[in-house]
Order: C-alpha cells, then sequence, then structure tokens
C-alpha cells in the first residue's frame, strides 16, 4: 500500500484558478460537464503534465482549449494530460450514478434528493482534478434537473440565475466569489423546505440564512437556527470575525458519514445535529446541535478562508475550530460543566487512541488513507494544543495572535507550523520548545511528589515527567507543560493563589515558602495541560478537594481519582471499606452541597467510565471491572438511598425548560436512578416507570428507559415496545432505541444485537443506524468483552460486511479490536485472532487495511 509523507510535500505544478461546472442532475445518471482554466505554478517547478486525481471516473468527454485532447493517458484512476504552453482551458465530461454510490463520498442519493460530500477526496469522484487542499479555485456551477424531483437547487455562494425550461426541467447557477479547494464544494438538490431567518452582521451585510430538511422536519430546526445565529454573533464579538456572503444554507442529510460538512456557504449536516425538539431530542442531544452547529460555522474561518495546505495540517482546521466550538458553547451554557465533559471525552477517546498501535501526533508524518486520520487526536488533543497557548498567553494576548494568523493567511493553504509562527509573533510567545507537541504522540505521565519541611517552612514539588513510545517514536524528548497548580491549607480551606509552573525538563523542581504546616496540592486544575497526572494524595487529601477546591474540574478530579482508586483496587483485593465509607460522604455532601448547580451536581456523581479505567488497569479484566463498578454503584445507592431518592423527588417536581435549572434538575433525576438501579431494582424500576410515563420530554423518557432497560422486570419489554411505537416515523429516536438495547448492562444483551441486526428498521445503508446498533456493542464493556469472544466475533464480521457498501464507516470500528494490549492475554488473543480474519480477507478497503495493519502490529 502506498504510504503518503508528509516531508515529500511539493507544491501543485498547475494552478486552477476557475472552474465552471454544469450539472445535469438525475439520481440514476448525473452528467458533469467541467471547464477549468489551468496555468502553471510559478512557484513550482516546471511539469508539463497535468496530474488529475480521479476516482471511479471516466472522462467520457475530454477537450483542450476546444479541441480534443491529445496523448493522455490513464495511471491507475488518475488522469494524465500533457499541455504544451503555460495556460489552457481544459473541458471534461464525466457521468455519475448517485444511486448507487454508498460509500457516501461525492455524489450520492439520500432519501431521493442528491447531495454531496468531497472531504477529504471525494471531489475526484465528481470529477477529474488537482484534488489537493492547496488549489483554490472560484466556482460556478450551473445545474439543471427535474423540477418536481428537484425543486430546490443549492450551491456553493450565492445564487446568480435560475429558469425554468419548457421541458419540466429547471436550473440555477450559484457562484462563489471565494477561492477554494475541490472538498469544499458542494451541491444539494431535492424536495427540501427551510426555516428561514436573517443576521446582519457587524459590518452591515444583510445575510439571509436557512435550514433546509424534509418537509415535515421543519418544526424542529429552531434550535438549529439559534444556535447558528449565536454561532454568528459570538465569531464577531470573541474572534472578530465576520461573515463574507449574502447567503449561507445548512441542509440536513439522514445518510451521512460524519456530523457535518463546513462546504462554503452550504453546509452538510447529518440530521442528529440539526433536527431537535423537546419530545424527540434529548438536552444532550440540544447541546450536540449548538456544538457542531456552532464549529461548522467557524470552519468559515477556520478552514475556509485559511485552509490546509496538505493533509497533515487538518488539526490545523480541526484542532483550532474545536476549540472555538468548546469556547462558544461554555459561553452559551456553563463554562465549568463543559470543561469536565471535554476532558472526559478526551480520556475516553483520545487517550486510548494515544497509547494504541494507531497513535499519532496531531500533524501526523504519514498516512495510507486520510479518512483514518479525522481522529480524536487531531480534533480533541489538537484543541487543547492550541488551548495551552491559549493558558500561557492569556485571553487578550492570544486574541492578537489569531488576529494575526487571520491577517497574515487569509486566502491561503497554511500549515500548521504558519499558525505557531503567528501565536509566537502575536501572542508574544516562544513556541521553540512547544512545537513538540505537533510531532509527538503519547499521552504524557507527569509525577509530582510533594515534600514539606517544618522548619524552614518550605514546600518542594518535585516534578517528573516520561512521554510513552509510540510506534515509529520510540525516544522521546521531554515536553513543555503548563500545569496549574494551587496549595491548599487544611485548616482554613483556602490557598495562597494558583500558579502556573511551566514545566520544561525530564525532572525538575519547584520551591514554595509560607507553608507552616504541610498543604494539599491540587494539580493541573482546569486540566491545564492533556496528561496523566501522578500524584501522592492520600485518600484524605483527595476527599479534601473533592469537598474544598475551588477549581470546579479539580473537585470533580478529586472523585474521579477516588473513583479510580476504589475501582482499580477492588478488582484485586475486594472493596476498601474506609475509602468506600469516604466516597459515600464525598457524594453525600455533593447531593447536599447547596452552593454547585444541578448541572455540575449531575456531572459530579458520574462514576468513570469502564474505558478509561481500562486504560489505567492495562492489562485489564474489563467484566472484573465493571463487576467492581457495579457493587460500588450498589453500595453507594444503599448508602445514599435516602438522599438520592429525595434528589429524585426534588428534581422530579422541576417544570420541563431549556434553563440550566431545568436540564440540571434531569440530569440528577437519571444519575440518581442509575445509582439506585444497582441498589434495589424492583423499586427503582417502579421509579422509572413512573419517570417515564409522566414524561413530557426525550431526556426524561430515554433516561428512564435506559435505566430500565439494564433491569430484569416485567415493564422493561412493555416500555421498549411502547417507545418504539410511540416514535416508530422518526429516524433518530429508532437510532435510540437500538442503542438503549445495545447499552445494556444484561448478560443477553449479545443475542439482543443478533436480534436487533435481524430488526426490518435495521440498514447497512445507513451510517446513524449501524453506528446506533454496533459502536454502541463495542463501547458497552459489558457485551464487547464478553469472555466467549462473542462481541470481538460480531465487531469483525461487522466491518467484513459493512467495508463494500461503506469503507470509512466500516474503518472506525476497527480500532476497538487494536485495543488488544490492554486487556488480559485470553481475551487479548481473541481480539488479535478478529483482526487476522480480517486482515485475511481478500478484498479490504484501503481504510480497513489500514487500520487492521497498524492494529496487528
Ligand atoms: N471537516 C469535516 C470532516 C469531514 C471528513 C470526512 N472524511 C467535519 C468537521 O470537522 O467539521
Ligand atoms: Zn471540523
Amino acid at each position: 500500500p502506498d504510504t503518503i509523507r508528509r516531508l515529500d510535500y511539493q507544491p501543485p505544478a498547475w494552478l486552477v484558478p476557475d472552474i465552471a461546472l454544469e450539472f445535469d442532475l438525475g439520481i440514476e445518471l448525473t452528467k458533469v460537464r467541467a471547464t477549468l482554466t489551468v496555468r502553471q505554478n510559478p512557484d513550482a517547478a516546471r511539469d508539463q503534465t497535468l496530474h488529475l486525481c480521479g476516482d471511479n471516473l471516466a472522462a467520457m468527454d475530454l477537450l483542450v482549449d476546444g479541441n480534443p485532447a491529445e496523448g493522455w493517458s490513464m495511471s491507475g484512476s488518475n488522469l494524465l494530460l500533457p499541455l504544451p504552453g503555460d495556460a489552457h482551458e481544459v473541458t471534461i465530461e464525466t457521468h455519475l450514478h448517485p444511486a448507487t454510490n454508498s460509500q457516501l463520498m461525492g455524489l450520492y442519493a439520500s432519501n431521493g434528493m442528491l447531495c454531496t460530500q468531497c472531504e477529504a477526496e471525494g471531489f475526484r469522484r465528481i470529477m477529474f482534478f488537482p484534488d489537493r487542499p492547496d488549489v483554490l479555485s472560484r466556482y460556478t456551477v450551473r445545474m439543471k434537473g427535474d423540477r418536481g424531483a428537484f425543486p430546490i437547487l443549492l450551491s456553493n455562494g450565492d445564487m446568480t440565475a435560475s429558469g425554468e425550461d419548457e421541458d419540466g426541467t429547471h436550473w440555477a447557477e450559484w457562484t462563489d466569489p471565494w477561492p477554494k479547494p475541490s472538498y469544499l464544494f458542494a451541491l444539494v438538490a431535492g424536495d427540501l423546505v427551510a426555516r428561514r431567518d436573517g443576521f446582519t452582521t457587524m459590518g452591515g451585510r444583510k445575510v439571509d440564512l436557512a435550514v433546509w430538511v424534509r418537509p415535515g422536519d421543519e418544526d424542529r430546526t429552531e434550535h438549529a437556527m439559534r444556535s447558528l445565529i449565536n454561532s454568528m454573533k459570538w465569531d464577531e464579538e470573541v474572534f472578530g470575525r465576520e461573515y463574507d456572503l449574502d447567503t449561507f444554507n445548512i441542509v440536513a442529510v439522514s445518510d451521512f458519514n460524519m456530523g457535518a460538512m463546513e462546504n462554503k456557504g452550504l453546509n452538510i449536516f447529518n440530521t442528529r445535529y440539526i433536527l431537535a425538539d423537546p419530545d424527540t431530542a434529548t438536552d444532550g442531544d440540544f447541546d450536540a446541535v449548538e456544538g457542531v452547529v456552532g464549529h461548522e460555522y467557524f470552519h468559515n474561518w477556520s478552514g475556509n478562508r485559511v485552509t490546509c495546505r496538505d493533509w497533515f495540517q487538518l488539526s490545523l482546521k480541526e484542532g483550532f475550530t474545536v476549540l472555538r466550538d468548546q469556547m462558544f458553547s461554555a459561553d452559551m451554557g456553563s463554562e465549568a460543566v463543559k470543561r469536565i465533559e471535554d476532558v472526559r471525552i478526551l480520556r475516553a477517546a483520545q487517550f486510548p487512541e494515544d497509547s494504541g498501535p494507531l497513535a499519532h501526533p496531531i500533524r501526523p508524518d504519514s498516512y495510507q488513507e486520510i479518512s483514518n486520520f479525522y481522529t480524536a487526536t487531531v480534533y480533541n488533543k489538537g484543541a487543547e494544543v492550541i488551548r495551552m497557548m491559549r493558558t500561557m498567553a492569556g485571553p487578550e494576548k492570544f486574541r492578537q495572535g489569531s488576529d494575526l494568523y487571520f491577517q497574515r493567511h487569509d486566502g491561503e493553504a497554511a500549515t500548521c507550523e504558519d499558525f505557531v509562527k503567528a501565536m509566537e509573533d502575536g501572542a508574544g510567545l516562544d513556541l521553540s520548545q512547544f512545537r513538540l507537541w505537533y510531532e509527538q504522540a503519547g499521552t504524557p505521565r507527569v509525577n509530582v511528589a510533594m515534600t514539606h519541611d517544618a522548619g524552614s517552612g518550605k514546600v518542594t514539588l518535585e516534578v517528573k515527567q516520561q512521554v510513552p513510545a509510540t510506534p515509529g517514536q520510540p525516544v522521546k524528548k521531554p515536553m513543555p507543560i503548563p500545569l496549574k497548580i494551587a496549595l491548599f491549607d487544611r485548616g482554613t480551606g483556602t490557598h495562597d493563589g494558583e500558579r502556573t509552573l511551566q514545566i520544561t525538563k525530564a525532572s525538575e523542581t519547584f520551591t514554595f515558602g509560607g507553608f507552616a504546616q504541610p498543604p494539599v496540592l491540587s494539580a493541573n486544575r482546569g486540566f491545564s495541560a492533556p496528561i496523566q497526572l501522578e500524584t501522592e494524595a492520600s485518600d484524605a487529601d483527595l476527599t479534601f478537594l473533592a469537598a474544598s477546591d475551588d477549581d470546579s474540574f479539580a473537585r470533580y478530579e478529586a472523585l474521579q481519582q477516588l473513583f479510580t482508586r476504589e475501582l482499580l483496587g477492588a478488582t484485586d483485593s475486594g472493596p476498601n471499606e474506609p475509602r468506600r465509607a469516604a466516597i459515600a460522604e464525598a457524594m453525600g455532601a455533593v447531593i447536599d452541597d447547596t452552593a454547585i448547580d444541578d448541572m455540575m451536581r449531575g456531572e459530579l456523581l458520574m462514576l468513570p467510565a469502564i474505558n478509561f479505567l481500562i486504560e489505567l488497569a492495562a492489562p485489564a479484566d474489563p467484566v472484573a471491572l465493571h463487576e467492581a463498578r457495579e457493587r460500588l454503584k450498589a453500595y453507594l445507592g444503599t448508602r445514599l438511598r435516602g438522599r438520592l431518592t429525595a434528589l429524585h423527588d426534588r428534581a422530579s417536581t422541576v417544570a420541563y425548560s431549556l434553563d440550566a435549572a431545568s436540564r440540571g434538575a434531569r440530569k440528577v433525576k437519571t444519575q440518581a436512578l442509575i445509582l439506585l438501579a444497582a441498589a434495589d431494582r424492583a423499586e427503582t424500576a417502579r421509579r422509572a416507570e413512573a419517570q417515564y410515563r409522566a414524561a413530557d420530554n426525550m431526556t426524561d423518557r430515554q433516561g428512564a428507559l435506559a435505566v430500565m432497560s439494564g433491569l430484569d422486570v416485567p415493564a422493561r419489554g412493555e416500555l421498549l415496545a411502547d417507545f418504539h411505537a410511540r416514535y416508530a416515523d422518526n429516524a433518530l429516536v429508532i437510532d435510540k432505541w437500538f442503542a438503549i438495547q445495545a447499552s445494556a448492562l444484561r448478560s443477553d444483551v449479545l443475542d439482543a444485537v443478533e436480534t436487533l441486526a435481524g430488526h426490518e428498521d435495521f440498514t447497512m445503508k445507513n451510517p446513524n443506524r449501524v453506528r446506533a446498533l454496533y459502536m454502541t456493542m463495542a463501547g458497552n464493556p459489558f457485551a464487547f468483552h464478553d469472555a466467549s469472544g462473542r462481541g470481538y466475533r460480531m465487531i469483525a464480521d461487522l466491518v467484513l460486511k459493512l467495508d463494500p457498501i461503506n469503507p470509512q464507516t466500516a474503518a472506525r470500528f476497527v480500532p476497538w479490536l487494536g485495543r488488544w494490549r490492554k486487556i488480559e492475554p485470553v481475551r487479548a488473543a481473541m481480539m488479535r485472532e478478529q483482526l487476522s480474519r480480517i486482515a485475511a480477507a481478500r478484498s479490504l478497503s484501503k481504510d480497513v487495511r489500514e487500520q487492521v495493519t497498524k492494529s496487528l502490529d
């Protein structure tokens, strides 16, 4: 397989300043004619051959300056066209078959409409083109199609002309004045309705906004539209970024590989990140809509106006844009809760990646299939890296850095190095050592040991770091780490101010004076660096911080560490009684604490996920961890029964609204049920059933059903059937119905998944449905790590069956099996065996091949 390397980058020999595209649309057959103006790139080595990427295409017509092209050839699926001069006009026609495009890359059909997905390399499935992000062109798109089948015709930019023809067809022409790479091209044609609104930018531009959905879905678009307007305003206020077209369209599509796509002026979304109303979407779904709408909108500057030179620079747009969407969501809701949620995602998704066979730096050095690099590392760790720059610079200086970046590179295809340099110059930082965060993979392990000298009142912190070896990077250099700490006085419960330690070496010490008594160390406050921190805190210290830390993340973290200690210890030597009692007391205090809101309380009551514990226990027995976790839940549910039922009762009186108090009430309700269910099944089942039946919103209904679905009670089947019947015509809710059953902590969960795979609502063609069933099962350690190895077999079967249909989505299941090194030897061998079985398949996509080969190493 061909490996592409970052250091092999060469600028393109030919540029394409303009492209005109004409589409004759049809679900079965779409004809595309493109006219490219091409000219030699003065900044590249001269090459008289124009290299055009293609994927599954044939050139039905090929002209150069109006005459049939001569001497052209195919090299694999790419087209090589010799050109005599410096500038030419090249015309190419291709024929596409959208109805059979199950990969959902390029032009495809979804529910009778036509839409595109081009990032990263989908445009080459539409037209022969230098399909690389450093070739920027002005696009004019003319499309025509049947008025009845495709009443709405959309593309990038603004509509510049339209008309009707006698034969029942109509046409529209869209022009995008902003030069863009081919991955940002988009087209949508279909029977759609819009929620419309408007936004006036800070410079006075009046922008028409529309959210396009299938008829019948328009009532569920209000939140998406509000999120869009909030994003536009927020980006002006916080980053000084203004929108730059007269039109901004969003289209929701039900068959989509990812969450959404930031095509210039025409964002295309997975329906799950657009459609939301209280009856069908949970509070978490509302947040996801807001976050993804914001994310795609923010790409208009961080991604579109400044794009990537090559795909190794992906984190340039993705890491930065994730940081921007995180900051936006924090400003729209609770900053403290948002930070905890983001760290939880990082630990559950990115830490395992960073310590496994697929580990890569946020700026990878090589790839075989770029689709495999849309990872938690590039996205979420990428965001953490830029967040550290912001922490070091402070918000004002950081803004100066981002202003300089946008100003310097507007209209360009830039690199991560360009971003770092702009931050150095604009924010006044020295980032020479910091660049290691772009080069080295692996989560640094940082150990902080504290000593206190009673005589001098001095406290010494000895900080040691070690970056673990990762594939291709056996030896690492020490990283620069901004570590926020505070030293608490045990008596008063206060500290003398937060400090940021700038760690730069493998080992160094920091000394502070004025401590008559040994203080309590609070470290990595706010999760100031994406590291694994080890301290020698006693249980008493952690209990103290869980109760008194003024940094809400640190408070959460102290509780999580207590949980983690207990759960990891319990698998070897059973429960530690004093520690369990301390945890129960701390949890009780969390329930009683009137100074924190319910949103935060719900967060603090959550036990760490098994998939995070597996990381720490490696090699882990996942079922033993699960059992320890259930035992701790049962213990806490029993010890805190009175307080948890009172909490559930109190929260149940709060009326539905989207404000924080009401959302918080719903969050603690479900958390209380989860703990109570482990202690008293029958009584909790009654409570959950009552919550389900009384629910006037999806959060309560889904929360109750998820708890019920883990219990062996007669009402379980009845409620699941009720849920299905009630929402039979709502695909997104039926996804939830699949997911709730696949996430159940029950011994028959794998039987259920097998039955569900044969259900009439199941289809391999819809990625949301496949993920609802199988991604949920793979993430349910109780199911996936079943001692029989059946969960592993089912995922391998899925990968083999899905690969010919949709390789990109199939490849996303491989990393679950690739975590075999973290698991105890008997299961690890079975996981490997399934990887080998996939690897032995006669034909595999590049996507799956790369992931499987690397995972076996
Ligand atoms: N940029 C898109 C990613 C699409 C990748 C498809 N292989 C979504 C986003 O990050 O906004
Ligand atoms: Zn993105």
